[in-house]
């Protein structure tokens, strides 16, 4: 019977549509799936979405939808993503199914009555016409943030996990399983930051916002949405709190390994076996922690702009070429960089001149000497046993790379049949054998050869690369070799014809065509452009000098852009609904000349939060957005380098 192999991805949020990053996370995982199905593996791959809780239900608000409208749509977007770039999956959960969701309630329930859970309360300041807490730290001059109006302490009732009953059982399971957490640099991060100073319990239940799943006993609290999200991966496959587990479950549980990013280790390693040990569940085999997909040098987010997303790679660079930048560009235990550039000069080096090159010249050779008829004439020579030797230790390579999680070296040692091929191609000159006819036996070998280590090649690459794999052995007209016989040489059907006239796999990208064309389209995203300003601008005079008295007299915020409409009766202004932490604020900017409202929607931008409000068309503006401006009076608002909270200080 074939050894099983269950894995997942993180399930992504539905409050927009993925980037490039979040993308990467569900190739990396279909790459494995796809390799170990091949390596004879019964394999269930499980990804899905993530739909509950408040910053959803705030999304569906301002888009004028249900949340459940809401999450229906970015699903659905999702899914055409994850179709879009191959991502072979099992089953696709979301959080909203009804089986999920009832599931969710049962697991609560026992860890309720079982005693894990408790009733307990969170404390804080309260302002009741607004209906929320604020820490000390948030209030306004002891005022509420949002409507200055008085505060009073208050407490509201809350359910608890004990974290803390859990958290030796943990530290000895990292201890019997070092394996269980990779890199391995993360196991200690979670012993030494989290366990050891001692686990504090954990708040399960909310009461602020309505889109979750109730706790069916006490309906007006909302299951905590990590304890939600978590089970998924249990209850995906047909776990039931009551013994009635699915067929599925029987099966594939527990999961050989969790796919996820680093930010999200802590719940993954800390909270999920907790949930796991208290429910008498048994526990994931690993958990990988991928690093993230850096553009530019900066974190990507959703809710930062300039962000890349997988559709518009396609449309460039087509499905493989961008699953290949990705996967072999990302180092196991560190982040990768993504640029246009780079995936135009790696598709170059790698896919065209290396893989594409040698299928095509390989069977053009076949063609124009043979009429397309691959044969082996035996007649080892030295240059033929080094190139086997290459290629039929390539599989061992690839296999151990995918095993530890190494996937961009797997890449590599598959693409190093191709390196050695053509290399071969050099040392053999068959252009020089065909002018001898004495030498057509050993130019057909030469060619065998060649042939022989395509098909090779080719069926290692298929994880990372299906579809161009695909469409190459078919020119080859070869079946893909199945990962049992991968270490011969020589199993290529002699007499096989090859395809007469052979498509190329990856057209050579001219990088100065295609960034036109890139910039052209992200310039047409971009917001309106001003009229370039004929007139000479007076010049700048530099102010004085100021004491840092002064300047720390401005309290400056990273704001997030959570709405934004024009001012009916003014041309420039724009009204802003802005967030800073708990704290929601209106701001009129003069800045619609130059960007278009829903362009800023969910932009964090830094803003002065301690300017006297004014009112400018009848609307008083609660603070300032900062912005830049160039020669031309071209303007920029600015943005923190990577994705911080909204709400955080700027010095
Ligand atoms: O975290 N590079 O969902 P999500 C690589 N719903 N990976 C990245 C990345 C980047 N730039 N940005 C994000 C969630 N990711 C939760 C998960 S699981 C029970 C709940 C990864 O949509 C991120 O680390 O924000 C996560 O693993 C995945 O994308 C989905 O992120």
């Amino acid at each position: 019977m074939k050894d099983k192999f269950y894995l997942t991805t993180a399930i992504a949020y539905t409050s927009g549509k993925p980037h490039i990053g979040n993308t990467y996370e569900t190739i990396l995982s279909d790459s494995i799936a796809r390799f170990k199905r091949l390596d004879g593996y019964d394999v269930f791959f499980q990804t899905g979405t993530d739909e509950h809780g408040q910053k959803i239900e705030e999304k569906a608000s301002l888009a004028g939808k249900t949340p459940k409208e809401f999450v229906d749509g970015v699903a659905g977007v999702i899914k055409d993503l994850w179709d879009l770039v191959d991502v072979s999956y099992d089953k696709f959960i979301r959080t909203t199914d009804k089986d999920h969701e009832l599931q969710v309630q049962k697991i609560f329930n026992k860890l309720y009555e079982q005693g894990d859970i408790y009733k307990g309360a969170y404390s804080g300041w309260y302002c009741t016409p607004c209906e929320s807490f604020w820490t000390e730290s948030q209030l306004v001059d002891g005022k509420c943030p949002d409507c200055g109006r008085p505060v009073k302490q208050a407490q509201e009732e809350a359910y608890f996990f004990k974290m803390s009953k859990y958290a030796d059982r943990l530290i000895k399971y990292y201890d019997e399983h070092p394996e269980f957490i990779l890199p391995l640099s993360r196991k200690n991060e979670m012993v030494n930051n989290f366990l050891n100073p001692g686990l504090t319990d954990l708040c399960v239940s909310r009461t602020s916002f309505k889109w979750g799943v109730p706790v069916d006993f006490d309906p007006k609290h909302i299951v905590y949405v990590w304890l939600d999200a978590l089970t998924n991966y249990i209850t995906g496959i047909g776990y039931d709190v009551d013994g009635n587990n699915g067929d599925l479950y029987n099966k594939y549980w527990p999961a050989d390994v969790h796919i996820i990013g680093k930010d999200i280790i802590r719940f993954h390693t800390i909270y999920w076996p907790i949930f796991l040990m208290a429910l008498g569940v048994p526990l994931p085999k690993k958990v990988y922690g991928h690093g993230w997909l850096l553009q530019d040098g900066g974190k990507m987010s959703k809710s930062t702009g300039n962000v890349m997303y997988a559709d518009d790679l396609v449309k460039f660079f087509g499905v493989d070429a961008v699953r290949y930048y990705v996967l072999s560009e990302m180092p196991q235990d560190n982040d990768g960089l993504i640029s246009w550039e780079a995936i135009i000069e790696k598709t170059n080096a790698e896919l065209a001149n290396v893989l594409g090159n040698l299928v095509s010249r390989t069977i053009a050779m076949s063609n124009k000497y043979f009429g397309g008829v691959v044969e082996n004439k035996g007649a080892v020579e030295d240059v033929d046993e080094d190139l086997k030797a290459v290629v039929v230790s390539a599989y061992d390579k690839v296999k151990t790379a995918i095993e530890n999680y190494k996937i961009s070296d797997a890449i590599s040692e598959a693409l190093s049949v191709f390196r050695r091929a053509n290399k071969y191609v050099d040392e053999t000159a068959p252009w020089v054998l065909a002018k001898d006819p004495a030498k057509a036996d050993r130019l057909k070998t030469v060619l065998y050869n060649l042939s022989e280590s395509i098909v090779i090649g080719l069926s290692l690459m298929t994880p990372f690369i299906p579809k161009s794999c695909e469409k190459a052995l078919k020119m080859m007209n070869a079946p893909i070799r199945s990962y049992d016989k991968i270490t011969e040489f020589g199993l290529y059907e002699n007499g096989t014809k090859v395809a007469e006239n052979p498509e190329i796999l990856f057209a050579r990208l001219d990088a100065k065509v295609v960034m036109e064309e890139v910039n052209k389209m992200l310039e047409e995203r971009r917001p309106k452009e001003v009229k370039k300003v004929e007139e000479v601008k007076e010049e700048k005079v530099s102010k004085p000098q100021i004491e840092f008295d002064d300047f720390a007299k401005v309290e400056l915020k990273v704001a997030l852009i959570t709405a934004c409409e024009k001012v009916a009766k003014s041309k420039k202004l724009l009204k802003l609904t802005v967030k800073l932490g708990e704290e929601v604020r209106t701001v009129v900017s003069g800045i619609a000349l130059h960007y278009e409202p829903e362009y800023l929607v969910g932009k964090k931008v830094v803003m002065v939060t301690n300017l006297k409000p004014v009112k400018l068309c009848g609307i008083e503006s609660q603070g300032m957005i900062v912005c830049a401006e160039n020669a031309e009076e071209k303007i920029s608002f600015l943005s923190p380098e990577w994705d911080i909270e909204d709400g955080s200080d700027i010095f």
